[in-house]
């Protein structure tokens, strides 16, 4: 047998690379868009690194044909990207043609390509009117965002099969009104765990509302992202730090969705903070829990995790609920965000959900990356350590196949070097270079063409 049979993929697996709105768009001002909660947030001072903004980003709002282009180039089967809401919606409740006009051709152009669209309904761009009328924490989010879901349905449903409602509720919950750290940049764990709940209603209610509308060959999920904790010690006060972190981090979103509620344990880790669980009204988890064609699961590095002594200190992850828990440096080979890799974690990830989740459906829509990369003097960006990191993670990938678990798919996280949330620009995740500094030009990294092999013989070199 050749290496190349040995390390197949499924037949129909499905490769992609991804992006989000307003990490690459800019044009925030342009054919009617309203602002939306990073706006403000990135115009804050201290917010971002160097006071980075995305008022240009990567300029796609402008060049997306030339990117698309530069998919085909590379030979991408599937583009993973969302929809800004406050560009269709400038107030969040009224439509705006204008961009949802602008969404239209990028669908039409990705098809004209051959390139299969898979649109992600939130990424994190809340319009600001609707935070200022409470935002997540407030109830009515949830409605306002499956009345949207609804309008990108009826706008691009004809040509759209794949559709994430939320990306990362946790982060939307946890680090924007909880650490604080991303827009809206709130700092109060009960209107982050009620965040959090709203986040998962608003997933149901457009669950709801995109299967209305829906046509045959449309599939419909949710995307969680995931960190296995991990312990130096093997005993009892150990594991229960693994499991508080592990049930904030992996379960908390999960089991809401799977129809069991939110876990108890957390539930109980976080009652100290006052009643958050008020915001669950009856019925809730049913909707919470209307069944999805596959889980999105994204994944980066796992966390290393320290039981305190004193069982009330609070953590220094900052996380609600986490109190006795402290989070370890983590360890090399590092990325350059500083992040562990560790593949292993991501077989054991996915070989944990198909037995958790009981067998359902798995795509892998967030995998990838942060190097120092260079333009080479050949002109070319050399990104050894990326193609190593996506080679040994399509690896895990492929164990947790062979260990059972149903795995539909993969996307890198990300097409092109983006703004980085709070980091700014300072972290580079693409498959293609932009040059920040000069004129945004695009150069196709070496793991982008690396990537190109692997989805040509749907397989992975030796
Ligand atoms: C993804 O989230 C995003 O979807 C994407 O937009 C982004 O560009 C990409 O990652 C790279 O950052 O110790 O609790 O603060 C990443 C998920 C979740 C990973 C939070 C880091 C730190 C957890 N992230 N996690 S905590």
């Amino acid at each position: 047998m050749n290496d190349e049979l040995r390390y197949r993929f499924p037949a129909g697996f499905r490769w992609g690379a991804g992006t989000s709105a307003f990490q690459i768009e800019g044009g925030v001002t342009e054919d009617g868009r309203g602002p939306s909660v990073w706006d403000t947030f990135a115009a804050a001072e201290g917010s971002i690194h160097s006071r980075h903004t995305a008022e240009v980003a990567c300029d796609h709002f402008h060049r997306y044909e030339a990117d698309i282009a530069l998919m085909a180039e590379i030979g991408l089967p599937e583009y993973r990207f969302s929809v800004s809401w406050p560009r269709v919606m400038a107030d969040g409740r009224n439509p705006e043609p204008r961009g949802l006009e602008f969404y239209d051709r990028v669908v039409d152009a990705l098809l004209g390509r051959g390139i299969n669209p898979s649109v992600t309904l939130y990424h994190w761009d809340l319009p600001q009117a609707l935070e200022d009328e409470g935002g997540w924490p407030a109830r009515d989010t949830a409605y306002r965002f499956a009345d949207y879901a609804a309008l990108v349905q009826r706008s691009l449903g004809d040509r759209v099969d794949q559709w994430t409602t939320v990306n990362e509720p946790f982060c939307a919950a946890f680090l924007g009104y909880g650490i604080g750290v991303h827009a809206p940049g709130i700092q109060d764990d009960v209107l982050a765990l009620q965040a959090g709940h709203h986040l998962m209603l608003g997933h149901g209610l457009a669950m709801q509302a995109l299967r209305a509308g829906s046509r045959t060959g449309q599939e419909f999920g949710l995307a969680l992202n995931f960190s296995p904790a991990l312990a130096d010690v093997d005993d009892r006060r150990h594991a229960e730090a693994r499991r508080k972190f592990d049930g904030l981090h992996n379960r908390f979103f999960l089991d809401a969705m799977l129809g069991r509620g939110y876990p108890a344990d957390v539930v109980a880790d976080t009652r100290h903070l006052g009643e958050w669980t008020s915001a669950i009204r009856d019925g809730d988890l049913d909707l919470v829990a209307q069944p999805v064609d596959w889980l999105g699961v994204n994944y980066y590095a796992p966390a290393r995790v320290l039981p305190l002594d004193d069982p009330e200190a609070v953590s220094n992850c900052r996380l609600p609920g986490l109190r006795g828990v402290d989070v370890l440096p983590p360890r090399g080979p590092l990325t350059s965000f500083g992040w562990e890799q560790a593949p292993g974690a991501l077989t054991s990830l996915l070989t944990w959900l198909h037995e958790y989740a009981g067998g359902i459906p798995l795509a892998v829509l967030e995998n990838g990356a942060a190097f120092e990369d260079k333009v080479e003097a050949d002109g070319r960006v050399h990104d050894k350590e990326r193609e190593r990191y996506l080679h040994e993670h399509l690896h895990a990938v492929l164990d947790g196949i062979r260990a059972g678990a149903d795995v539909r798919a993969y996307v890198v996280w990300s097409f092109l070097d983006n703004f980085e949330w709070a980091l700014g620009y300072t972290q580079r995740f693409g498959l293609v270079h932009v040059d920040f500094a000069d004129g945004l030009d695009r150069r196709i990294k070496d793991s982008a063409y690396y990537y190109a092999r692997v989805i040509e013989t749907n397989a992975l070199p030796d």
